[in-house]
């Protein structure tokens, strides 16, 4: 009886030895085969194929997002996709551009867009509205706002199906400096006075540049920002905020996150009147105790986004230097400074 018992546990052992490791071996065959594909999908998806314009040396994924299905991750390890504040930073492969359309797509939205051109900078409208028209929200509805003191010199630029072009009248400046900085106080009133029932959304641009690339839906948010094309990747010291404790604009040694240039920024009205009434404030508090910011309304704006940090920034792609200067972290340029000799466009030097 003993004898049998044993023989019973024996077996026992031995059945639950087998059926442990074959349901073993069921699980291991599985997981490879789901891991492999997933890793397969993964490599394939982020084997770049597709050349796009604005293309530098790279290849590009547009369309085509890196995904890793593990973890839900989009395909960039090499820069920083998120602030210390858990606000995106676009750049190309954080994003996929068919599922961000198709969200925009339901809702219908406007996107204001003002730009200046006053004095010799009407000459940068033509190549300014032609690169919009190929690159910038195709497929949505924008309604350019054009600021200028010659009317007259405004090219007569083909606009597609829901794109909108009014030109306001300025009196002209003798001061670049001054055309830069009344900027802030233009787009509060015109956002206040007839925006509200216009727009979803604003982005406020310089005339001296050019898209090359994609700017559409991802860039929205409620506050938007650009970091800089020089100083995306220097440490802070380096950064040209105003250090002058006089100024509205200072912000001390030890402080400041990213330095954001004042040739683009946008969000919702009430985001981005908030920021220009803001920043028309404080450079007349200003001109009231007779000093002007280092770089203008650029350093209020870098004081404005230190207190009131931005819901999205975008990485330099969004405005990048010149066409000509290459970077490893920018994969497309989509909108791009234009080279320009200062002394001979502005007003005064
Ligand atoms: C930087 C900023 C700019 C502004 C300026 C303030 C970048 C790329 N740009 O550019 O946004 O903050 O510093 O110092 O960081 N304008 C005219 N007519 C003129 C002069 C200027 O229409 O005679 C308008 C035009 O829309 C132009 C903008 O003002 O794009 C800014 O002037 P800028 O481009 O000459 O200033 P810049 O290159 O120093």
């Amino acid at each position: 009886m003993t004898m049998r018992l044993r023989q019973i546990f024996y077996f026992f052992l031995l059945g639950m030895f087998v059926g442990l490791s074959l349901s073993g071996l069921i699980y291991w065959v599985i997981t490879s085969i789901w891991f492999g594909l997933t890793i397969t999908s993964w490599y394939e998806l982020d084997t770049p194929k597709l050349e796009a314009d604005g293309l530098l040396q790279h290849k590009t994924t547009q369309g085509r997002v890196a995904r890793n299905h593990l973890t839900g991750n989009l395909g960039r390890t090499d820069v920083a996709s998120v602030t210390q504040w858990l606000a995106p930073i676009v750049w190309e492969g954080t994003f996929d551009s068919t599922v961000i359309d198709s969200i925009y797509k339901q809702q219908n939205i406007t996107v204001a867009t003002t730009v200046f051109a006053l004095g010799k900078y009407t000459r940068f409208l033509k190549d300014f509205l032609e690169s919009a028209e190929e690159h910038y929200f195709v497929g949505f509805r924008v309604h350019y706002y054009l600021f200028t003191d010659q009317p007259e010199e405004v090219p007569n630029v083909k606009l597609g199906q829901e794109r909108y072009l009014t030109v306001k009248k300025l009196p002209s400046m003798n001061r670049w400096q001054d055309i830069s900085m009344s900027r802030m106080g233009i787009l509060e009133k015109l956002i206040k006075d007839e925006l509200a029932s216009e727009a979803d959304y604003i982005f406020c641009l310089d005339v001296d540049t050019k898209f090359h690339g994609r700017w559409s839906v991802e860039s929205l948010g409620r506050l938007v920002g650009v970091i800089h094309p020089w100083f995306f990747d220097a440490p802070r010291f380096i950064f040209t905020y105003e250090h002058r404790p006089e100024s509205q604009a200072y912000i001390p040694a030890e402080e400041g996150d990213y330095y954001f240039t004042g040739a683009a920024f946008g969000g919702s009205l009430k985001d981005v009147h908030h920021l220009t009434k803001t920043c028309r404030e404080q450079m007349n508090i200003d001109i009231a105790n007779s000093i002007e910011a280092i770089w203008h309304e650029e350093s209020h704006l870098n004081k404005y986004f230190l207190h009131n940090k931005p819901s999205k920034l975008l990485s330099p792609e969004y405005l990048w230097r010149d066409i000509s200067m290459s970077s490893g972290y920018v994969k497309i340029i989509r909108f791009s400074h234009v080279a320009k000799n200062n002394a001979e466009v502005r007003p005064n030097l």
